[in-house]
């Protein structure tokens, strides 16, 4: 009959948030007030989706429940949310999502000083079957003097001011990182409503064994990714090859590469010339978690994942990320 220990020391994202901002003199809270937005939406989003089956939301949009009312397909719900918590929190002058062909300009938040990229739900396609989808983000700041445009969010990665991602599996883990700062990991407490800081100063393993990628591909692939992948699956020096895990949700596979170490990729193919994820809310984020958390990225020419500058908002890449050593593996692979 022992009471419960309770910690009562914890870290929640809302501390952590104005603990950071107090080392920035100059800092005015705009950007805390946009990450509180945005650790709302990842809550509703992880709401919606734990309730998903009960509440009929899974399937295609535009089906109808008994009432007639149209269901809306999940990752259109949490598009809405998204662009909703950015209008409100006043602090965000553009958004590019993933779900939406143009940028939002909210010419409402005349005095908004930040451009936010997101992915609502990536791995969307996992949905149905309960597996772990997330939501990725990027955060870039205006130039000087700007009130908003296209400019001002087609940059590159190095200049993200923060990034990271929110997983939604058996329980719901935010990542996030600003421009040379650490990684820190939360895992939303559902009973109390707040992301805890569970995963402080996250570094990624130098090496590992494991390599994530879709090997369906693999007739579309070049001779440098055959012949590299192909070298993963001989004995190493160990004597064991390497193992394969590959989820299809990038932000699970991410968490999971980041967490245990590895390989995750989506080279550019003969079928996607250009990679299949989109630079400005899958690449770039996961990038730059990565290099902050002691890994690297690169597209599939090797070049710095953070100094592609995209020319159009939903522009794709090819990419390699992971351990730091798995990275250079793949470099070698490439000139030799
Ligand atoms: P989405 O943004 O349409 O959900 O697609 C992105 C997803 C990533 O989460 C994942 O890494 C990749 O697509 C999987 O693609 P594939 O099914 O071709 O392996
Ligand atoms: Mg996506």
């Amino acid at each position: 009959n022992e009471t419960e220990k309770v910690n009562t020391k914890i870290i929640t994202f809302t501390r952590f948030l104005t603990e950071e901002q107090t080392k920035h003199k100059e800092a005015s809270g705009d950007f805390t007030l946009l990450c509180h937005a945005l650790q709302f939406s990842f809550k509703s989003i992880a709401y919606y989706i734990r309730r998903a089956s009960l509440v009929n939301l899974m399937g295609l949009a535009g089906s109808s429940n008994t009432t007639g009312d149209e269901q809306k397909k999940l990752d259109v719900i949490s598009n809405e949310l998204f662009i909703e918590a950015m209008r409100s929190s006043g602090k965000c002058a553009l958004l590019v999502s993933e779900e939406e062909e143009n940028i939002i300009f909210f010419k409402e938040n005349s005095q908004a000083r930040y451009a936010v990229a997101c992915d609502p739900i990536d791995g969307s396609s996992n949905l149905d079957a309960g597996v772990s989808v997330g939501t990725i983000f990027g955060i870039h700041k205006l130039a000087e003097g700007s009130t908003g445009k296209a400019e001002d969010i087609l940059k590159p990665g190095s200049e993200l001011v923060a990034a990271g991602f929110t997983m939604y599996g058996a329980s719901s883990q935010m990542v996030f990182s600003q421009r040379g700062g650490t990684v820190n990991g939360f895992t939303l407490d559902t009973g109390i409503g707040e992301f805890i800081l569970t995963h402080p100063n996250m570094r990624i393993p130098r090496s590992r064994a494991i390599y994530s990628v879709n090997e369906g591909n693999s007739c579309y692939w070049d001779d440098r990714v055959k012949n590299y992948f192909e070298s993963l699956k001989q004995p190493q020096e160990n004597g064991k090859p390497y193992s394969a895990r590959y989820i299809g949700s990038m932000v699970a596979d991410a968490y999971r590469t980041l967490l245990y170490g590895g390989i995750f990729a989506y080279p550019a193919d003969k079928k996607s010339p250009k990679g299949k994820l989109r630079i400005l809310y899958e690449c770039a984020p996961m990038a730059m978690v990565f290099e902050n958390a002691g890994g690297q990225a690169v597209d599939s020419n090797m070049k710095r994942m953070l100094d592609i500058v995209p020319e159009n908002i939903h522009d794709k890449a090819g990419i390699f990320m992971g351990s730091y050593d798995e990275v250079e593996k793949v470099k070698a692979f490439h000139k030799s």
